[in-house]
């Protein structure tokens, strides 16, 4: 074995991808449950996504299910999107279904990344491009490691048409556009734990904030003041799937 070889290997391979990746349709913050369900069905419409992550691991909150026992609860009309993934649940009682995390994070991933949606890991998503009437345009990204060793380094940008703020609890898209434009985007915070309002709520929450951006899953519950719901993780796959059925709408309206 050839050790440049190897090299040269992963960084054309690395490279050519995050070329291919610098204009996109839709470009997605975080590789939590919902902005990997989110590209998952992006990538099976034929939508040109991607997804940056900041942590060395995908799958965000989903791993440690409730208090570290790795198995989470999804409600029915969830239920269907593990099943279309070959995700295996067992019912519980009626309507509450029970997944291992570790199978779910895993098969979620290789299906959102087999799909076509690529997924780069390390990279995180520190600011957002504004052009004309406060519209998203992009992302601006930087390794994650900077900001861990603290280096003043500039980052790069990548365009996108549409942008889905899936970061989570802390909606740190949403909290940079609030903070950087006269948008309208409030993050209001999230609530409380209340499941079943919490549940409801998310999948109403799931819209475009301001012209190109789009928030999906916990983030969506954050910007729009409603409950948090703890283990019970049917509302980020059906949040992350309304996402993605919002943004395929837009684009076609967009032509
Ligand atoms: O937190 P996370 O899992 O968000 P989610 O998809 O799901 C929430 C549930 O896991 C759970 C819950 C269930 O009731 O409440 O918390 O809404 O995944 C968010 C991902 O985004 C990454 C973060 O590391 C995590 O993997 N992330 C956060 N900020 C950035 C980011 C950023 N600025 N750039 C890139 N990735």
């Amino acid at each position: 074995m050839d050790e440049v070889i190897i090299s040269k290997a992963i960084t054309e391979s690395y490279l050519k991808d995050l070329l291919d990746s610098m204009e996109v349709d839709v470009a997605i913050a975080g590789a939590g449950p919902s902005g990997m369900v989110a590209g998952y069905y992006l990538a099976k419409s034929n939508v040109k996504a991607v997804i940056f992550e900041r942590k060395l691991s995908v799958g965000g909150g989903m791993w440690g299910g409730g208090i570290m026992f790795n198995r989470i609860v999804v409600q029915g009309e969830a239920k269907e999107i593990l099943d279309e993934l070959g995700i295996s649940t067992k019912q519980y009682q009626k309507g509450y279904y029970v997944a291992d995390a570790v199978e779910t994070v895993s098969t979620l991933c290789s299906r959102c990344v087999k799909a076509g949606t690529k997924i780069f890991n390390l990279l995180s998503v520190e600011d957002v491009m504004i052009r004309e009437n406060d519209r998203i345009t992009g992302l601006v990204l930087n390794w994650s490691a900077v900001s861990l060793a603290n280096l003043h380094i500039d980052p790069l940008a990548i365009k996108a048409k549409l942008v889905i703020d899936a970061t989570g609890h802390d909606a740190e898209i949403c909290r940079i556009v609030a903070r950087k434009t006269g948008a309208g985007v409030e993050v209001r915070g999230e609530k409380s734990m209340w499941a079943e309002v919490g549940e409801k709520e998310i999948v109403e929450n799931t819209r475009q904030v301001c012209p190109g951006l789009l928030v999906s899953g916990m983030a969506a519950n954050a910007v729009f003041g409603s409950p948090r719901m703890g283990a019970v993780f049917g509302g980020m796959l059906l949040s992350g799937r309304k996402a993605a059925e919002l943004a395929i709408d837009l684009l076609k309206k967009a032509k």
